[in-house]
């Protein structure tokens, strides 16, 4: 690294983007491209998406409206997106084998651990630094899951892969078990690649991942509608959880899987170098009863540092009321639900009286039911076993 400060009309460009690829690379990302900050061809798609009320109580999303396609309205002066990714599959979680157990909780592979968000911005605002040191009179602004930024057509742009049919970034090599950050730059330098709006798309004609999702959120490719995407119901919304879509949750307590499970593209996926994204506290093969168990001083001393902490207690225990209710009929699950109906808030009650009488009714049909989600569960669980990386 160099120590002296160039001025930015004097900057050697292709120099410094060998050094940003350098950084980029020791402090850790598994890629990283450069793009300009036109989005103006995503502007329609999002004011379509936001028109459809597609985003839900997603607030945020709204308030920024197309600004979230304009960087530079975000952050003045800015004319380049540094876009990085980084892969967070952990290395021994276990899929199939949660997806199978109806009385386990299935988390979110990227929650598995410590939460992203801090480290990755970390990381960016040293990148940010390292190029201070090499060209004075710069700015920068880092961005990690911020809601006023569009960061997959960014990444696309960058070169970082495709928007899937899912909707996620996908690449060739890595598949899409990543995160994506950017930092958002005022010196203009060159991009590191020709595209300028749709990169190749190499889902082809495979719909794996619109088949494959529970609840039909992916209405049409490349257009989720969040409301009923089950990672906005169990993550994102504070509300009560739609009756129609409780069945269809199954076992999944925080986020969902589904669709980068089915995709072929993950069989290239890379397992996660970084500590802070293995399964801690098992939460990667954990019963559902176990979870429920848990006070609030358990749930905030054990999530301590993890993304699923943000949703607070009372979701928490929502989300596993219901999947309690989807899970077969047990006496076990009847005593937890109806021990806990005498603490538990207005929201929560009203999810567990909703579980109790899933349990019932499952008592009453001697047979286990099996509904359209375990049927879901074996078709996804086939195909994981077919090839993902990381499965013992
Ligand atoms: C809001 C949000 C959600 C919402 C809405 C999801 C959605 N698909 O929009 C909910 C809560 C449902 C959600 C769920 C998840 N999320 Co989320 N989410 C976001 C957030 C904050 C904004 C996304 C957004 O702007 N949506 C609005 C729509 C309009 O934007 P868009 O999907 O990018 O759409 C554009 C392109 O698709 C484009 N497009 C590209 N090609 C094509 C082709 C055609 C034909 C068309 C019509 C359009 C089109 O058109 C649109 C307009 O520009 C981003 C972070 C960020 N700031 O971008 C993370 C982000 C997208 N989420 C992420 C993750 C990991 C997830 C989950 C996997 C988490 C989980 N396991 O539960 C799921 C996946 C669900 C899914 N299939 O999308 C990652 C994705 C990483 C990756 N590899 O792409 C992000 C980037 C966060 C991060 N920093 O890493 N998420
Ligand atoms: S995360 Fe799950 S619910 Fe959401 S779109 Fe993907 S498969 Fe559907
Ligand atoms: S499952 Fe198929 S359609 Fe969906 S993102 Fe993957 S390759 Fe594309």
């Amino acid at each position: 690294m160099t120590n002296k400060l160039i001025n930015k009309s004097t900057i050697n460009y292709p120099d410094l983007v060998q050094k940003i690829k350098c950084w980029g690379k020791e402090l850790g990302f598994s890629g990283l491209g450069i793009t300009d900050i036109d989005l103006s061809a995503h502007e329609q798609a999002l004011a379509k998406w936001l028109a459809n009320g597609y985003h839900g109580n997603m607030d945020y999303m709204a308030r920024h409206g197309l600004m979230r396609a304009r960087p530079a309205e975000l952050e003045p002066g800015t004319v380049r997106v540094i876009s990085v990714r980084l892969d967070y599959l952990p290395t021994n979680a276990k899929c199939a084998h949660v997806l199978k157990s109806k009385d386990h909780a299935y988390i979110s592979r990227y929650a598995l651990g410590r939460d992203y968000h801090k480290l990755m911005r970390k990381r960016l605002q040293q990148l940010g630094k390292k190029i201070t040191h090499y060209c004075e009179d710069y700015n920068f602004r880092p961005f990690v899951d911020s809601a006023p930024i569009l960061e997959r057509p960014l990444a696309a742009k960058a070169g970082l892969g495709w928007v899937g049919k899912h909707s996620l970034l996908l690449n060739k090599e890595a598949g899409s078990w990543f995160f994506l950050g950017e930092l958002l730059i005022d010196i203009p330098l060159p991009v590191t690649t020709t595209q300028t709006t749709q990169p190749d798309n190499d889902c082809g004609s495979c719909v794996a991942c619109l088949k494959i999702c529970p609840t039909k959120a992916i209405v049409e490719p490349y257009v989720v509608d969040a409301r009923r995407c089950i990672s906005y119901f169990t993550i994102e919304s504070p509300d009560p959880i739609p009756l129609a879509l409780r069945p269809l949750m199954g076992n999944r307590i925080y986020g969902c899987d589904d669709c980068q499970l089915i995709c072929p593209w993950n069989k290239y996926a890379k397992l996660s170098q970084e500590d802070d994204f293995q399964a801690r506290h098992q939460l990667d093969q954990v019963s559902l009863l176990s979870l429920f168990s848990w006070q609030e001083q358990d749930f905030l001393h054990k999530l301590q540092g993890s993304p699923i902490r943000r949703i607070g207690f009372h979701s928490w225990q929502r989300n596993i009321a219901v999947a309690l209710g989807n899970a077969p009929y047990g006496e076990e699950i009847v005593t937890a639900l109806q021990e806990k109906l005498s603490s538990a808030n207005a929201l929560v009650a009203e999810h567990i009286n909703w579980a109790l009488a899933q349990q019932a009714s499952k008592k009453a049909s001697s047979e286990d039911n099996q509904d359209a989600n375990s049927r879901l569960n074996a078709r996804l669980i086939r195909a994981i076993e077919k090839g993902l990386p990381r499965e013992a």
